[in-house]
C-alpha cells in the first residue's frame, strides 16, 4: 500500500511541547520546535529514531504460554516468556472471547481497568479515556481514583481549604510575585527540570523566563531540599539541605517560633481558620508534653536551630509565598505537609495577597505559576461505569495480591475484588509502581493480562497480549490543556508504522467483535470525532469568553492561543477579601487546621490536624543495612518511561546504565568513584546503576530519577533485581495513610556498593524473542 501524502511541517503536541514533524517517504525526519516556543524541550528530539526502530511493536501479540495453555494465572511466566505474532482478525477474535469469558463467568468487576497512566497528548486518542469508553459499552470494571502525582494532596486538600485542583491550577502567577514577593520559600524545591511538561500539551516553556524575571526583580529564593539543582544556579537560591522526610517538623518548628514570638497574625486566624487553637496546643507542647519548638526540629531535619528561626521571622517580616512541590505527598504521611504548610501560611496571614501566601508544586509542570488562561477542552465521553467497586490507584498490588482483604479511604471502607483480567492502555504500571519485584508477583495472578502500547518496555513484555498502538504521529487530534493557553491541531505525519492501529480502531473491532460498535463509536469516524470534540471545545471556549474560530479555520491554521488572563492569578484572593461571600468548600467555610471530619474518621496515622509522625523509613531510622535515603525523582530527559530508548535520554546514561548521584563523603566512604558501576539495594531489591559523585546531593542522600526501562535479569542474579537502573525495585509499597492511600515512594532507605562481578549488559532495548509465524500448531 502506497504511504498516503501527508503534510511535511505540520504540527503534533506532546506533553512536552509542540512540534512540527518533517518527513521524507513515509518518514519522520526529524522534529523541529514550534517557533512560538521560545525554550522548547529536548525530549522531544528522541522521538524520531524510536518511532519505527526495532523496539516498535509492529503486530499484536501474544505470550506463548498464553496461547498454548489457555488463561490463567501466570506463575512467573508472564514476563519471561516469548511472544508469537498472530494477525489482527485472530487476535480480535481471542481478546473478544476472553472478555467474554471473564465476563460471564466473574462478573465485569473482576476486570481492572484503572489503566493509570500519562499515555500520549490528544484529546480524542487519550488511550485510557478510549479503554473506559470500551470497557462501559460491555458493563464496566473496576476503577481506580486519584493519581501517583499527589494523591494524599487530592484527598486531603478537600478536607482543609475546600478542593484540590483549583488550589494548584490557579496558583498565583510569577507575574504577580515578581512585583510583590520577597521571599519565596521552595520546600522541595522549583526544578526547571519538571517545568518541561504539562499533561496535555505545552505551547510555550515559560518557567525559565518567569523566574529570572521574578530574581531580577528582587524576589529572593531559599530551597528547602535534599537536592541542590532543585532551585536553578542562576537563582542565586539559599539551600537549606534538609533531610528528607523531615519537612513537617521544619513548618512545625516554624509555626512554633511565630507563635512564642507573637508573630501569628491573630485577625486573619480568627477571621479565616476554624481549629488553629487544636493546632497550636499541638506545636507548643500542651496537648503531647513536646513542644515542637526550633531546636528540636534541628534535630529531626539536621539543621540549625537558629536558621530555622531566622527563617520564621524573616517569612512573618517579609512578604512570602510558601511554595510545596508536589514529592513532598508522595511519601509516609504526605498527608501532613501540605497541611503544615497551609498552618504556617494562615498563621503568616498571607493567603491570597499578591505575592504572598501558598502555592501548591511551582515548576512541578510549565503551566502552574504561568499567567495562562488555559482552554477547557472536551473530551471523550467514557459513559457511565455500571461497576462501583474501586481502589485507591496505588493499591494495585494489594489488590491483586489480596482479594477480598478490606481497605480504609477517606472514611469509606472497601474490600479488593477478585481481578481476572486486566486491561491498560496508556500507562506504565512497570514505571509507575513501587516494589516492582512484588508488582511482578502480584501480577501473575490473572487470568490475562491486555495491554496497548507502541514500544516493548516492561509493561508490554509483562503482558499476556500486547495489541500495537499507533502513535500521536500517526493520527488526527487535538491537544488542548485546562492549563495551557495553545489548542493544536495534530496532524497524522505518516501511517501506522507495522500493523498498528489506533486505540480507537482496535477498540472499535472489538466493539464490533462484542456486537457493540454503534455505541462505541456512535457511527463516528476519526474525522468526525475530532469535529464533535471541536464544537464542544469551542462552547465551553466561549463560556469562558474565548472566541475560538471554526474547525475548518483551526486546521488551516494548525493553533490557537488564548489570551493571558487580564489580572495576572492570585490564589484565594476573593476568599481573602471577603470569606463570608466567597467561602472555601470546606464544612465551616474556613481554612480548617483542625477538620472534624478528618478526626471523625479515627486515623492513627492521620488525626485532624497537621502533625508530625516519624517515616517508616527515613534518615532517622536508619541502619546499618541501608544509611542512605533514595531520592526517586522526575527524570530530566523524558517523561516518565515515554522515549527512555531515544537517542535523548539514552545520551544521558552513564556507560548504557542510568546515572545515580551521591555525596562525595559517602562514594569516598564506599570507594567509589565517577562512573563506577555500582549496586543500590535493600531488603526489597537491587540494581545497576553508574555512579555520579557531586555535592549537589545532601549527605546521606542518594538521586537515582525515575523512568529507566525496567530490565529485570533473566536468570535470577544474586541481588539484582534490575539491571538497568529502575529505582522502582527499591521504594517501598504502601499507602501514605488510611486516609489518601497514595504513592510513599520517596520514604526509602538503601546501601549502595561498587559492583566488581561481571555485569550483564542492558537486555531491555533489545526487543524480545518473537515468533513470526502465523498462528500456532493446533
Ligand atoms: N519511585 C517513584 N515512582 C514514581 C514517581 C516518583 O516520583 N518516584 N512518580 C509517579 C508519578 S507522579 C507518575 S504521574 C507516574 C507516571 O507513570 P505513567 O504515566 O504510567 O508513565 P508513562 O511512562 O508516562 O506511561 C505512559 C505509557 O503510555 C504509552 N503510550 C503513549 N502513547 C500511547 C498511546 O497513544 N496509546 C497507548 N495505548 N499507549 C501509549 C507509553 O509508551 C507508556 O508505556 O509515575 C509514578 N512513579
Ligand atoms: N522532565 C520531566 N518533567 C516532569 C515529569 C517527568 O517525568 N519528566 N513528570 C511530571 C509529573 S507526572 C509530575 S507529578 C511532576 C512532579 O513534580 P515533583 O513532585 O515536584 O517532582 P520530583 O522531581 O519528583 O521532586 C522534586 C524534588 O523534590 C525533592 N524532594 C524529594 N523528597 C523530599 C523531601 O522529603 N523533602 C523536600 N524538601 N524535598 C524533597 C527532590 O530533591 C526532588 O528533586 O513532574 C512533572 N514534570
Ligand atoms: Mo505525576
Amino acid at each position: 500500500m502506497p504511504a498516503t501524502p501527508h503534510a511535511d511541517g505540520s504540527l503534533t503536541a506532546t506533553h512536552w511541547g509542540t512540534y512540527r514533524v518533517h518527513t521524507q517517504n513515509g518518514r519522520v525526519t526529524a522534529l523541529t520546535p514550534f517557533e512560538r516556543d521560545p525554550d522548547p524541550s529536548a525530549i522531544g528530539q528522541g522521538m524520531a529514531d524510536v518511532v519505527d526502530g526495532p523496539l516498535r511493536v509492529t503486530q499484536p501479540m501474544f505470550r506463548r504460554g498464553w496461547l498454548e495453555q489457555g488463561a490463567g494465572p501466570a506463575d512467573g511466566r508472564r514476563g519471561s516468556e516469548d511472544f508469537v505474532a498472530l494477525p489482527w482478525p485472530e487476535a480480535i477474535e481471542r481478546v473478544a472471547a476472553e472478555l467474554n469469558r471473564v465476563r460471564q463467568h466473574h462478573g465485569n468487576e473482576a476486570i481492572y481497568g484503572g489503566s493509570y497512566g500519562w499515555s500520549s497528548a490528544g484529546r480524542f486518542h487519550h488511550a485510557q479515556s478510549q479503554l473506559k469508553r470500551f470497557l462501559n459499552t460491555i458493563g464496566g470494571y473496576t476503577a481506580s481514583v486519584n493519581t501517583y502525582s499527589y494523591a494524599a494532596a487530592e484527598v486531603t486538600l478537600p478536607h482543609v481549604l475546600g478542593s484540590f485542583y483549583p488550589m494548584v491550577n490557579g496558583a498565583t502567577s510569577w507575574a504577580q510575585m515578581r512585583k510583590h514577593t520577597d521571599l519565596f520559600v521552595a520546600i522541595g524545591g522549583i526544578p526547571l527540570k519538571n517545568g518541561q511538561v504539562t499533561n496535555g500539551g505545552v505551547g510555550q516553556h515559560v518557567q525559565r523566563q518567569d523566574l529570572l524575571d521574578a530574581v531580577a526583580d528582587g524576589v529572593r529564593l531559599i530551597n528547602i531540599s535534599p537536592i541542590r539543582s532543585d532551585v536553578m544556579a542562576e537563582a542565586g537560591a539559599d539551600w537549606l539541605p534538609l533531610r528528607p522526610g523531615s519537612d513537617v517538623a521544619l513548618l512545625l518548628a516554624i509555626a512554633h517560633t511565630l507563635e512564642s514570638e507573637g508573630l501569628t497574625n491573630q485577625q486573619f486566624i480568627a477571621s479565616h481558620t476554624v481549629g488553629f487553637e487544636r493546632f497550636r496546643d499541638y506545636v507548643l507542647g500542651h496537648s503531647d508534653g513536646q513542644a515542637k519548638d526550633a531546636d528540636w526540629a534541628a534535630t529531626l531535619c539536621q539543621l540549625d536551630a537558629d536558621d530555622i528561626r531566622q527563617l520564621a521571622r524573616r517569612m512573618a517580616r517579609e512578604r512570602t509565598m510558601i511554595s510545596v512541590s508536589w514529592s513532598l505527598t508522595r511519601q509516609d504521611y504526605g498527608e501532613q505537609p501540605y497541611w503544615a504548610a497551609i498552618a504556617v501560611a494562615a498563621m503568616l496571614g498571607q493567603i491570597g495577597t499578591e505575592g504572598g501566601g501558598i502555592g501548591f508544586g511551582y515548576c512541578a509542570m510549565n503551566a502552574i505559576g504561568a499567567n495562562y488562561q488555559g482552554i477547557p477542552g472536551a473530551a471523550l465521553p467514557q459513559g457511565n461505569n455500571p461497576v462501583k467497586q474501586f481502589i485507591p490507584v496505588a493499591r494495585i498490588a494489594d489488590m491483586l495480591l489480596n482479594p477480598g482483604e478490606r481497605f480504609d479511604y477517606n472514611g469509606q471502607s472497601g474490600h479488593y475484588p477478585e481481578i481476572k483480567l486486566v486491561y491498560w492502555a496508556g500507562g506504565n504500571p512497570f514505571h509507575h509502581h513501587q516494589d516492582l519485584d512484588r508488582l511482578r508477583q502480584a501480577w501473575q495472578r490473572p487470568d490475562t493480562v491486555i495491554v496497548h502500547d507502541w514500544c516493548w518496555n516492561a509493561h508490554a513484555r509483562h503482558a499476556d497480549i500486547v495489541l500495537p498502538a499507533a502513535t500521536h504521529l500517526e493520527r488526527n487530534d487535538i491537544a488542548s490543556s485546562s492549563r495551557d493557553p495553545f489548542l493544536v491541531y495534530m496532524t497524522q505525519a505518516i501511517d501506522p508504522v507495522g500493523e498498528s492501529r489506533t486505540d480507537y480502531a482496535i477498540f472499535s473491532a472489538l466493539a464490533k467483535a462484542l456486537g457493540v460498535e454503534e455505541a462505541f463509536t456512535d457511527g463516528l469516524d476519526e474525522s468526525q470525532w475530532l469535529a464533535r470534540l471541536y464544537d464542544e471545545t469551542r462552547d465551553k471556549a466561549a463560556v469562558q469568553g474565548i472566541e475560538l474560530p471554526d474547525f475548518e479555520q483551526f486546521r488551516q491554521q494548525g493553533w490557537f492561543e488564548a489570551e493571558p488572563p487580564r489580572q495576572p492569578q492570585v490564589l484565594m484572593q476573593a476568599f481573602r477579601r471577603d470569606p463570608e461571600t466567597h467561602p472555601l468548600g470546606t464544612p465551616t467555610g474556613k481554612i480548617e487546621l483542625f477538620s472534624a471530619t478528618v478526626a471523625g474518621f479515627g486515623y492513627d496515622d492521620c488525626p485532624g490536624y497537621p502533625c508530625w509522625i516519624p517515616p517508616r523509613e527515613w534518615l532517622g531510622g536508619a541502619t546499618a543495612a541501608t544509611p542512605l535515603h533514595l531520592i526517586s525523582n522526575q527524570p530530566r530527559t523524558k517523561l516518565h518511561s515515554q522515549l527512555d530508548h531515544g537517542r535523548h535520554s539514552r545520551s544521558a546514561k552513564l556507560n548504557g546504565r542510568e546515572p545515580v548521584m551521591l555525596h562525595p563523603d559517602d562514594a569516598a566512604a564506599r570507594g567509589i568513584r565517577h562512573g563506577d558501576l555500582v549496586r543500590v539495594f535493600n531488603h526489597r531489591g537491587g540494581c545497576l546503576a553508574s555512579a555520579i559523585v557531586s555535592d549537589d546531593v545532601r549527605p546521606q542522600v542518594v538521586q537515582l530519577s525515575t523512568g529507566a526501562w525496567y530490565d529485570p535479569p533473566s536468570s535470577p542474579a544474586s541481588g539484582l533485581s534490575c539491571l538497568h537502573g529502575n529505582p522502582n525495585v527499591l521504594t517501598r509499597d504502601q499507602g501514605t495513610s488510611r486516609l489518601a492511600q497514595g504513592p510513599s515512594a520517596m520514604s526509602c532507605l538503601v546501601e549502595v556498593e561498587r559492583y566488581l562481578e561481571p555485569a550483564t549488559p542492558v537486555t531491555v532495548f533489545t526487543p524480545p524473542t518473537i515468533d513470526y509465524r502465523k498462528g500456532i500448531a493446533d
